[in-house]
């Protein structure tokens, strides 16, 4: 399914009036609201391909119906999220479980419908059918050197595919840890991953980067060997200067302080991108900004002022995606709640006056560095975004019009209500 310009149009003159009304109110609130809305506009999220199906538990799975079937019908849902919210205009994909045969033709295909290839993920999390060994004890760490190698070389392969595609980073989440104590020896299972990663950063073309994902748990539950951001900065500064790590919100202990994590590894110049979304017990659990949105904005405070600390242009110069996923709601439906919790947060971020808050953290008075934080995060800021997405050709309310057109229901007649994507 492919939406029309008119569509879009069509919806956005019968909402006009109300979104003006609103707009005009933020705009006399928000001194900067101008250059906000320019931000708004060229920052880009992109959409994980596994995340356009249902999924997220490893108990059942109760798929909605009309999911893409193809890495084809992939790059179709999230053209359809790009034309709604134009704010998704890359795709990530997830290698084996998306395979472009004719690089060429998908490339072509992304192009069409405004899209690049963010990132691209290897899987030595799972065993496939035509390889040789088991990851059962672990990939990259694994005491047996062929299974190393194995795991080296799927990584390669998948730096290959990216760049038939113009992907310019890989992302390296590894299961790799031990389920009890006595399985592993830490420090051999640090050397080995080490090594590993050094032979797949070598094969990182000049001006890519490698991000190495960081989880606290799962499926191993007693030790991961990149548990955490200490672990993974430990891995990426020895590595070199393209290595960087992967925040994915989902993967600490309960009350870590991400935003602290985020603003120290930005100063250190190691901070390479996002995996969004929102967690309460688990991994990937929750839309972005769907349980925590006052985190969601802290985060993204410590970017803003991280980032123009360091002169870096916010929609390049970090790779921010999507990671989540769900069993429940449809899943276009849901990455179009996620951008826009993420959007609401960045414009919130950019509309705290940093000079006032540095003088208030001079002058150690708590209470209107408080004040300053919160009056930002109270602020009702839609109208904001919804301005950029109109600007840019989007529809004032992505979801409003994805449920007037009928998205789902267009989709489950092209494809089925049996169609089912792959992921986890
Ligand atoms: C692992 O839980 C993870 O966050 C990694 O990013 C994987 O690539 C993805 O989820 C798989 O769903
Ligand atoms: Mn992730």
């Amino acid at each position: 399914m492919q939406l029309d310009k008119n569509q879009i149009a069509q919806y956005n003159e019968d909402n006009l009036a109300g979104h003006q009304r609103k707009l005009s109110y933020i705009t006399s609130e928000i001194a900067n609201s101008e250059a906000i809305i320019q931000k708004l506009i060229d920052f880009q999220i992109a959409i994980p391909s596994w995340a356009l199906g249902t999924g997220g538990t490893r108990f059942g799975r109760f798929p909605g119906g009309g999911e893409p079937r193809s890495i084809e019908e992939k790059i179709e849902d999230v053209g359809l999220l790009h034309a709604l919210n134009q704010s998704s205009g890359a795709i990530s994909l997830h290698i084996p479980w998306d395979i472009a045969a004719n690089p060429q033709s998908i490339k072509d295909l992304a192009a069409q419908h405004g899209l690049k290839f963010d990132a691209v993920n290897s899987n030595t999390f799972q065993d496939q059918a035509d390889q040789e060994f088991s990851y059962k004890f672990g990939s990259l760490q694994n005491v047996n050197k062929a299974i190393r190698k194995q795991a080296i070389e799927h990584n390669i392969e998948v730096i290959k595919q990216g760049i038939e595609l113009g992907s310019k980073s890989l992302t390296v989440w590894l299961s790799d840890g031990s389920c009890f104590p006595g399985q592993l020896n830490f420090r051999k299972a640090y050397q080995n991953t080490l090594e590993s990663l050094e032979e797949i950063y070598a094969a990182l073309p000049a001006d890519w980067k490698l991000f190495l994902e960081y989880k606290c748990a799962e499926p191993n539950f007693y030790s991961t060997t990149v548990a955490d951001w200490g672990q993974s900065y430990s891995y990426v500064q020895k590595l070199g200067e393209k290595a960087f790590t992967l925040v994915d919100l989902g993967h600490h202990l309960p009350n870590a302080n991400i935003e602290q994590i985020v603003s120290l590894l930005l100063m250190d110049g190691k901070l390479g991108g996002f995996h969004f979304n929102d967690s309460k017990y688990g991994d990937d659990d929750l839309t972005a900004g769907a349980l925590k949105p006052y985190q969601l904005f802290l985060i993204f405070n410590e970017l803003v002022e991280g980032m123009d600390a360091r002169g870096m242009n916010h929609a390049s110069d970090l790779g921010w995606m999507i990671d989540a996923s769900h069993n429940v709601k449809d899943p276009l439906e849901d990455l179009l709640q996620s951008v826009e919790g993420i959007m609401m947060a960045y414009a919130q971020a950019l509309s705290v006056d940093r000079v006032a808050l540095e003088e208030a953290q001079n002058n150690n008075d708590v209470v209107t560095a408080q004040e300053i934080l919160q009056n930002a995060f109270r602020t009702d800021v839609r109208a904001l975004v919804a301005e950029a997405r109109l600007r840019a050709g989007g529809a004032l309310s992505p979801l409003g019009l994805f449920r007037n057109l009928k998205v789902r229901e267009n989709l489950i007649k092209e494809r089925g209500l049996k169609a089912i994507s792959t992921g986890l």
